[in-house]
């Protein structure tokens, strides 16, 4: 997460990666073989055989390696008795817990902030798509995200899956990865991109239609990436499939979570700036449906 910053550093340079990762991005996930169109005229016909032809007998051969294959390692669906805190997380020193509403979702409140007490230091090759259902605050004053963080205070590699200002701020809702963090916002120098180290953030609220903005309806968002690989992959899909973007940073191998230290998921629920703060809205807390992490192992060298 920024810290309550509304800029949108590196914003032009993500724009381009977008439009060309969002190709590779469903030729690679999004696209089946058992999903692709099928006319009646391109399936052959069938006769029966006139005489029954005995086949050659065909030495055995070794089975091929199995294709590796989606792993969970991580879910929780925020069930259990309302006012409970979730039983795989645990507050961040000096930050408030976040707590089970009995109706299956997790209420991320006021400066509330949590982290994954599981976390994941993953061979390289390893795919990992983090994933989560959830509906994000509507005030001017929340400042809500589900981010991956990679603890090395030397070389922070955070992925923001999703965050939130709100309607009623300009920045609404965006994606994230940095490398590094401005701890003086107000002094006008960005000490980060000094370093070579700028964000990539890109703003997302205009993808989502009217009504069903990202305060205003659950969706799913998945952020995947491959250990030891250089991009982020993004995309944002309701319940029914349907994708609201797709996105990916630039590459660059710092971007990506290493295996030298373990991975985690956070979730907050920061208060901007009171001095950035706009009244309104009602729905103070990101209400989370469910958090899953999923990996896909490299296939074993055989
Ligand atoms: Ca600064
Ligand atoms: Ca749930």
């Amino acid at each position: 997460m920024t810290r309550h910053s509304d800029t949108l550093v590196g914003r032009s340079l993500w724009r381009a990666a977008v439009l060309g990762g969002t190709l590779l991005f469903l030729a690679t996930a999004c696209v089946s073989p058992g999903s692709w169109p099928r006319k009646i005229s391109d399936i052959p016909s069938v006769t029966s055989p006139t005489e029954t032809v005995v086949p050659e007998e065909v030495p055995p051969t070794t089975q091929p390696p199995a294709a590796p294959e989606w792993q969970e390692v991580f879910m929780d669906h925020f069930d259990g008795v309302a006012g409970t805190p979730p039983g795989q997380w645990h507050p961040m020193t000096g930050w408030n817990g976040a707590t089970l509403n009995g109706s299956g979702q997790l209420d991320v409140g006021h400066l509330s902030q949590i982290r994954s007490t599981p976390g994941w230091s993953l061979p390289v090759g390893t795919q990992v798509r983090v994933s989560a259902s959830l509906i994000m605050p509507d005030t001017g004053s929340n400042y809500a995200a589900l981010w991956v963080q990679h603890p090395d205070a030397g070389d922070p590699r955070e992925i923001d899956v999703i965050e939130s200002y709100g309607p009623l701020k300009a920045a609404g809702a965006q994606l994230g990865s940095h490398l590094c963090y401005d701890e003086t916002l107000d002094n006008g120098v960005d000490e980060c991109g000094a370093v070579g180290r700028t964000a990539e953030l890109a703003g997302v609220s205009h993808s989502f239609a009217d009504g069903v903005k990202p305060w205003q309806s659950y969706w799913e968002y998945h952020a995947e990436f491959t250990v030891g690989s250089d991009r982020v992959w993004f995309q944002a899909r309701d319940g029914s499939g349907n994708l609201a973007y797709t996105a990916a940073t630039l590459p660059d191998v710092r971007r990506v979570p290493g295996n030298v230290v373990p991975f985690h998921l956070r979730l907050s629920n920061k208060d901007v700036a009171p001095d950035d703060a706009v009244v309104g809205g009602e729905q103070h807390s990101m209400l989370v449906d469910w958090v899953a992490v999923q990996v896909k192992y490299p296939t074993a060298v055989g």
